[in-house]
């Protein structure tokens, strides 16, 4: 066993529902097993790879073909989005927290008997050359017949900064032809497909060719209905104006090296965000949070 497994055993490890893993690469990985559900989450990037409630197929999606290396972001899971959402010019797409290995600061059941990890992430010099503020990030998994994450920035400067971010959550679904969103009718979006065009959504949202469209004004929690599988996932939020729904469908997917051919009949993301136009500014001493709670309804 590699050192810095044994040591996160040695450290955290819950008898019978809690342990670490080598992902490959030596890249550390909580494994959950509790009554209510099984999950696992890489320290690399705080990124949920896996949660599926007891009595139920696997929620969260991961392609066969990602690849877990050291510095690369990982295709499937909930990436952690931050301090900016998207493309930004000679700078890593999606910011870069999910990359980077998180310490872990606790690990503990709670009263409701859910696992509950607390990772974390500061600056430093790598981070002050790709932006130069002071801050404390942190992540509150909680794994339990739901799944809650909690993503707190707090400025730990002297200046205020502006952030966008995501909790850029991947899901399972039967078909995504045969898969609706509900929650969102009557919202504005931007749609990436066609330039960011301005575009108001009537009904449901649902899935014919590549979909990419930032909600925007929206607080509404998410229902994704699975007319294969007869599932509803909902996804609820706080802290959150806008929502992402991508699907890369056949095409784009075949420029995606880490999705395997046809995985995206099998994905839908549906991501909590501050997006677009939602811009968090954080003054020096304070804090946001923004969360996502999964369920199967
Ligand atoms: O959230 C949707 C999106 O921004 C898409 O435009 C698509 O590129 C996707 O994220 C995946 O981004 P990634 O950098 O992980 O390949």
């Amino acid at each position: 066993m590699k050192p810095i497994i044994d040591t996160f055993n040695r450290r955290f490890r819950v008898a019978g529902q809690l342990q670490f893993a080598d992902n490959g690469n030596g890249l550390p990985v909580a494994e959950i097993q509790t009554a209510q559900a099984s999950a696992r989450v890489a320290l690399q990037g705080a990124q949920v790879l896996a949660w599926q409630p007891a009595g139920h197929k696997p929620v969260i999606w991961l392609s066969q073909a990602a690849v877990f290396e050291p510095g690369q972001a990982v295709r499937g899971g909930v990436p952690v989005c931050w301090p900016w959402f998207g493309a930004r010019d000679g700078l890593p797409a999606h910011g870069f927290v999910r990359t980077r290995l998180w310490e872990l600061r606790e690990a503990s059941m709670d009263a409701a008997n859910q696992l509950v990890l607390r990772l974390g992430l500061g600056d430093d010099e790598s981070t002050r050359t790709l932006w130069d503020y002071a801050f404390d990030l942190e992540l509150v998994v909680t794994v339990g017949a739901s799944l809650t994450m909690a993503l707190m920035t707090r400025n730990t400067g002297e200046e205020p900064f502006t952030i966008t971010q995501a909790l850029h959550s991947y899901f399972c679904v039967g078909n995504i032809g045969q898969t609706a969103v509900q929650g969102l009718e009557g919202t504005d979006y931007l749609d990436k497909v066609q330039n960011f065009a301005l575009t108001g959504q009537t009904g449901a949202v649902e899935f014919t060719g590549e979909t990419d469209r930032i909600y925007i004004n929206t607080t509404a929690d998410c229902r994704i209905e699975d007319r294969v599988w007869q599932r509803t996932l909902r996804v609820a939020k706080t802290g959150s104006t806008s929502t992402v729904v991508w699907n890369p469908w056949r095409e784009r997917e075949q420029a995606l090296p880490d999705m395997a051919a046809g995985e995206y009949q099998g994905m839908l993301c549906v991501e909590t965000c501050n997006a677009g136009p939602d811009q968090i500014t954080v003054a020096p001493g304070c804090a946001h949070t923004l969360s996502a709670c999964i369920s199967v309804a």
